[in-house]
C-alpha cells in the first residue's frame, strides 16, 4: 500500500531489486535478497513495511511493488547525471575514500556536492510520502547522511534512525571535507546514530566536542550510553552495533560431495586459499597476491601443493582508482600464473564475475584458508560468512587488523596489511599450523564460530531497533 501507511520504513541507496532480461527479451523486475533484507524482514513484515530505494539502473525505475511478504518496494529514479555526480562522484570518489582514511586521494568537486543534497532532497520527500505518522525510518549508510536532516524539517514526527556501514574516521580526517558542518547537521537530526565499531562512534562524538557540541556518557555496543546535545537542545543517540550475517544459512549441511568435487576441479591441492571480494581498493587483494606470490619465489609454498583461488565481484567500474586497481590485479594474477603455473594448471585461480550465492557457498566450505587484508572496512562480512561456513572448526582465518571484524574475531591470525611481511608470516603460520597443530587451528575456529552465531544479523537489527525505541521513548 502506498500513501502515508508504513509504520517501519528503511531507506538505503539500492532498492533490493534486480532487473532481469529473459531469452525473449522481456525485462522484469526481481526482489534480490541480500543481508540487509534478511535482516531487516522481519521487522518489515511486522509491520507492514516498506523500503525505498535507487533500483540500480539509472533512469528507469518501476511502479512501487509489494513483494510475496508484503513488503512494499518504493523506487525512487536517479537520472544518468545523478548516478555520475551522487554515486560515482561524491559517495564513492569523494566520501569512501575520506571514510576508509584516505587510501586514495578524495576529490573534492563543489558540483557533486549539490546533486548529493538533491538526490537526498529526493529520498527524504519519498520517504515523507510514505511513512505514517508517528512511524519509525532507518536511514542506511554515507550515501544519504544528509536524509535525516530534511525529514526532521519534513516530518517533526518521526523517529529516525541512521546506521553508517563503512568506517567513520577521525576528526583529524574528516575536517578536510568542505561541506563538513552540514554533512554533521544532517545525521544530528537523528534520534540514534550507529557506527560498527565503538572506535568509529568514539571518532565521531570527538568530532562532535570539535564544532562545540555537548557529549554526555561514553559509548558502548549493542545499548546507548552516550548522547550528542545539539544546540538547539535535541539530544541524539550514539552507539556501536556491529553488524553480522545469518549465520545459520552458512552452517555446514548441504552435499559434501560438491566440495570434494571442486577440490577434485582444481587438482586436489593440499591447500586452497581463498580470497572473495568486490573488486575495491580498499580490500587489499594485490597486496595478497604478492605475499603469495613471494612465498612461492622463496620456496616456503609449492605452487605443486597450494592453490589460490579469487573471486572478485565487478564493483564501481567507471571510477579511476577502481580501473587502476583491477589492470594491477590482473597483471599480478597473469604474472604469477606465468612464473608458477603450468598449462591446465594454474596457481592461481581467477574470476572476475559475481558467482551465485550456492557457489559461493561452496568455495567457503572448500577453503582451508581465507585471506581477508582490507587496509580499512567497516566490518567486512566475508570474514563471518567464511567462519560461520566451518562449524566443523576446520579452516584459518587470515584477517588484516584494519577489518571492523578484527574486533571480534580475535583467534584470527591478524596481519596487517601495509606490510607484505606480515602478510606472508599470518599466511604461513596458518599452513604450518593447519599441519603441524590442527587441534589448536580447530579450537580457534570453534570459538568464532560460536562467536559469530552467538552474534548475528538478527541480534544486530533488534538491538539497534530496541535502542532506537528507547531513544523515542
Ligand atoms: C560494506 C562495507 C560492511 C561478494 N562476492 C559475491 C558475493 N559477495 C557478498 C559477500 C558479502 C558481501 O558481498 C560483501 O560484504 P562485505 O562486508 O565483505 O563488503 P562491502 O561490500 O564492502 O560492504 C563493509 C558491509 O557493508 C555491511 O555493513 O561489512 O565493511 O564496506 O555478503 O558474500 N555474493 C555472491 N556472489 C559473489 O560473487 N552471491
Amino acid at each position: 500500500m502506498s500513501g502515508r501507511s508504513n509504520s517501519f520504513v528503511v531507506v538505503a541507496n539500492r532498492l533490493p531489486v534486480d532487473l532481469e532480461t529473459a531469452a525473449d527479451g522481456t525485462r522484469e523486475w526481481k526482489a534480490s535478497p541480500g543481508g540487509l533484507v534478511t535482516a531487516l524482514s522481519p521487522v518489515l513484515e511486522e509491520h507492514q513495511g516498506c523500503w525505498v530505494g535507487w533500483p540500480g539502473v539509472a533512469d528507469e525505475a518501476p511502479e512501487p511493488f509489494t513483494t510475496d511478504n508484503g513488503v512494499l518496494l518504493h523506487p525512487v529514479r536517479l537520472t544518468n547525471e545523478d548516478f555520475e555526480a551522487f554515486y560515482e562522484g561524491f559517495s564513492n570518489a569523494t566520501l569512501w575514500p575520506l571514510y576508509h582514511d584516505l587510501i586514495v586521494t578524495p576529490i573534492y568537486n563543489r558540483d557533486w556536492w549539490d546533486t548529493y543534497r538533491e538526490v537526498n532532497l529526493r529520498f527524504a520527500n519519498e520517504v515523507a510520502a510514505v511513512a505514517a505518522e508517528n512511524a519509525t525510518v532507518w536511514v542506511q549508510d554515507y550515501q544519504l547522511q544528509l536524509v535525516p536532516g530534511i525529514l526532521r524539517q519534513l516530518r517533526p514526527d518521526l523517529t529516525i534512525g541512521f546506521f553508517l556501514h563503512i568506517p567513520f574516521p577521525s576528526p583529524d580526517l574528516f575536517r578536510q571535507l568542505p561541506w563538513r558542518e552540514e554533512l554533521v547537521r544532517g545525521l544530528l537530526d537523528a534520534n540514534l546514530i550507529g557506527f560498527h565499531l565503538e572506535s568509529n562512534a568514539r571518532n565521531f562524538l570527538e568530532l562532535a566536542r570539535t564544532q562545540g557540541l555537548t557529549v554526555e556518557g561514553e559509548v558502548s555496543t549493542r545499548e546507548v550510553t552516550a548522547h550528542i546535545v545539539t544546540n538547539s537542545g535535541h539530544s541524539v543517540g550514539v552507539g556501536a552495533f556491529p553488524i553480522s550475517i545469518a549465520a545459520s544459512e552458512f552452517a555446514e549441511g548441504g552435499d559434501t560431495g560438491d566440495v570434494a568435487q571442486l577440490r577434485a576441479e582444481l587438482g586436489n591441492p593440499a591447500h586452497v586459499i581463498l580470497g572473495v571480494d568486490r573488486l575495491d581498493y580498499t580490500k587489499g587483494i594485490l597486496q595478497r597476491l604478492t605475499a603469495f606470490e613471494e612465498l612461492l619465489e622463496t620456496g616456503a609454498l609449492n605452487p605443486e601443493k597450494v592453490t589460490f583461488v579469487q573471486l572478485a565481484t565487478p564493483s564501481r567500474e567507471r571510477i579511476d582508482h577502481y580501473r587502476a586497481t583491477r589492470s594491477k590485479v590482473e597483471e599480478a594474477v597473469g604474472r604469477i600464473n606465468g612464473r608458477f603455473g603450468r598449462l591446465g594448471a594454474p596457481v592461481v585461480h581467477y574470476q572476475h564475475s559475481s558467482v551465485p550465492k550456492d557457489v559461493l557457498r561452496r568455495y567457503y566450505r572448500l577453503a582451508d584458508i581465507m585471506l581477508v587484508t582490507p587496509f580499512k572496512d567497516g566490518m567486512n562480512l566475508v570474514a563471518k560468512e567464511y567462519v560461520a561456513s566451518h562449524s566443523d572448526g576446520s579452516g584459518a582465518l587470515v584477517l588484516s587488523e584494519f577489518a571492523g571484524a578484527a574486533a571480534e574475531l580475535t583467534q584470527a591470525n591478524l596481519c596487517n596489511p601495509f606490510d607484505i611481511e606480515s602478510i606472508k608470516r599470518a599466511l604461513l603460520s596458518a599452513v604450518k599450523a593447519l599441519e603441524e597443530s590442527p587441534e589448536t587451528m580447530r579450537e580457534r575456529m570453534t570459538a568464532m564460530n560460536q562467536q559469530v552465531r552467538q552474534h548475528d544479523i538478527a541480534l544486530w537489527s533488534q538491538s539497534f531497533l530496541g535502542a532506537l525505541d528507547q531513544e523515542q521513548a
